[in-house]
């Protein structure tokens, strides 16, 4: 078994995993597909979730973002072969029901498909690239990854989907070409998300986390510093972004921020898409700078469409391209706030990778949690309070991690006092919880990227 570097091209293929619990789990993988589909898998991927440290919400305007990959996973057996219907998936987790679709036409909806609609983005993105007719899949999925946590289980299902179908189909892509098609075909369910998930999950390297930067993709080493030791506790509120518009709403009020930054500063390249970290680009100035701007460019009360048609020089009809379908609607934007967040938070990145001080990156952490509360309303009642138990506990510093509105917190502790925190939130935070503790509150290790094995 072994890791794919980034340039590197699949097929890069490891015969078994090293790793004895992953071997029984893909073993049961393989007789649930045997008995499913009476044939054996060729593949098998395995494909990580992720908790993000630093830099939230933040990647879809452009700037740079800094997670982990965890060793909670995604793993998907698959078998290409010569019949009809194109597609049958089926979950070890009978919560998610079976799904058959009958030919490579189909269209994503994740009304029709549910769970299934994230197996299609990923199949739908390598179909993309494919010329000529593709082999008919047989998928079975099985997972560790709390769905709707924040911990990005619907990209590594994407991931692994896509992933599978390139091998299956003989395609031989780089990690940097698979993320980058994971992250655009992922929007084909309705959000438009950035390319974070699928950054980590197939360029993480174990024991470390990434400095991820877009536009291109490039990741780097960060080497956790100290005995900082990072816990995940989950909130037990789940959020799934593509039921609700919360989250392609901060999307669209961030490309108005852009707009309206560019509009003012004169720059004339505006394309409808246009992100906060292309109008610095444009500027060419430093993250500072583009705070204070920020601050004099908008005022607090939230904008109109009519005040935004004014303010841009644009129709109703012009305006509504920035917009996505399910935020045409709105009426009002708040850009000082979200515009805020992001370009502090930014700078709480770069922060973040010159110091060596958990006490600082504590409080980095902090900051970006109370700012995606106040400035981003993405937090929960449920997440300020499982932050502030976690302070409580002796953390140095803790967060929402991942989208929020729910799902998890990341907190950050070191080696000696990982075990008092862990005590402390049983009493406090879960002191009425019945399931298994150990899978809501855990300390993460940073784990390996996706990997494709053969033989199990
Ligand atoms: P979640 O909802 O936690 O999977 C989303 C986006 C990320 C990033 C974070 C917020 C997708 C697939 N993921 O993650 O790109 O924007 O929110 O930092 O849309
Ligand atoms: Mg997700």
């Amino acid at each position: 078994m072994s890791e794919l570097s980034n340039n590197s091209v699949f097929p890069q293929v490891h015969t078994h995993p090293k790793n004895n619990e992953l071997h029984e789990r893909l073993k049961k993988l393989k007789h649930t597909f045997f008995s499913k589909f009476s044939y054996y898998p060729d593949v098998y991927v395995r494909v990580p979730g992720r908790v993000n440290l630093i830099g939230e919400h933040i990647d879809y305007c452009g700037y740079s973002v800094c997670p982990l990959a965890i060793d909670k996973d995604i793993l998907l057996a698959a078998k290409a072969v010569e019949e009809e219907p194109f597609l049958k998936i089926t979950n070890l987790d009978s919560k998610y029901p079976d799904c058959i679709v009958p030919d490579s036409n189909f269209v994503i909806d994740h009304q029709k498909y549910g769970w299934c609609a994230y197996v299609l983005c990923g199949i739908y993105g390598a179909l993309e690239k494919l010329g000529g007719k593709p082999v008919s899949l047989r998928f079975a999925i099985a997972g560790s990854i709390p769905p709707g946590a924040g911990l990005s289980s619907s990209s590594a299902v994407v991931c692994a989907s896509l992933l599978a179908t390139t091998y299956l189909n003989k395609l031989t892509l780089s990690k940097a070409e698979l993320a980058t098609m994971s992250a655009i075909s992922e929007q084909y369910v309705g959000t438009v998300g950035g390319g974070m998930d699928q950054a980590i999950a197939f360029c993480a390297t174990e024991g470390c986390a990434k400095h991820i930067e877009f536009n291109p993709l490039r990741t780097t080493d960060v080497s956790i510093p100290g005995d900082a030791i990072f816990v995940i506790a989950d909130s037990l509120v789940t959020k799934n972004k593509a039921e609700s518009n919360d989250f392609n709403t901060r999307v669209v009020e961030t490309r108005l921020v852009a707009q309206v930054l560019a509009k003012r500063q004169l720059i004339t390249s505006c394309v409808d898409k246009l992100k906060i970290a292309d109008v610095q680009a444009e500027l060419d100035i430093s993250l500072e700078k583009m705070i204070s701007l920020v601050k004099s460019t908008f005022h607090k009360e939230p904008y109109t469409k009519e005040e935004l048609c004014e303010e841009l020089a644009m129709t109703k009809d012009e305006l509504s391209k920035i917009l996505t379908a399910n935020t045409r609607h709105l009426s009002q934007f708040s850009l000082y706030q979200r515009g805020l967040h992001v370009v502090e938070e930014a700078f709480r990145v770069q922060k973040w990778l010159s110091t060596n001080s958990v006490q600082t990156l504590g409080c980095l952490m902090n900051e970006s949690h109370q700012s995606l509360r106040d400035l981003y309303e993405a937090s929960h009642p449920s997440l300020d309070r499982l932050v502030s138990d976690c302070l409580g506990g002796g953390a140095l510093g803790a967060r929402l991690t991942g989208a929020g509105w729910g799902g998890c917190v990341v907190a950050i502790t070191t080696q000696d006092k990982v075990d008092n925190l862990i005590k402390s939130l049983a009493k406090s935070y879960y002191k009425n919880y019945d399931g298994v503790f150990s899978e809501v509150v855990f300390a993460t290790h940073p784990g390996r990227g996706a990997e494709i094995f053969t033989s199990i």
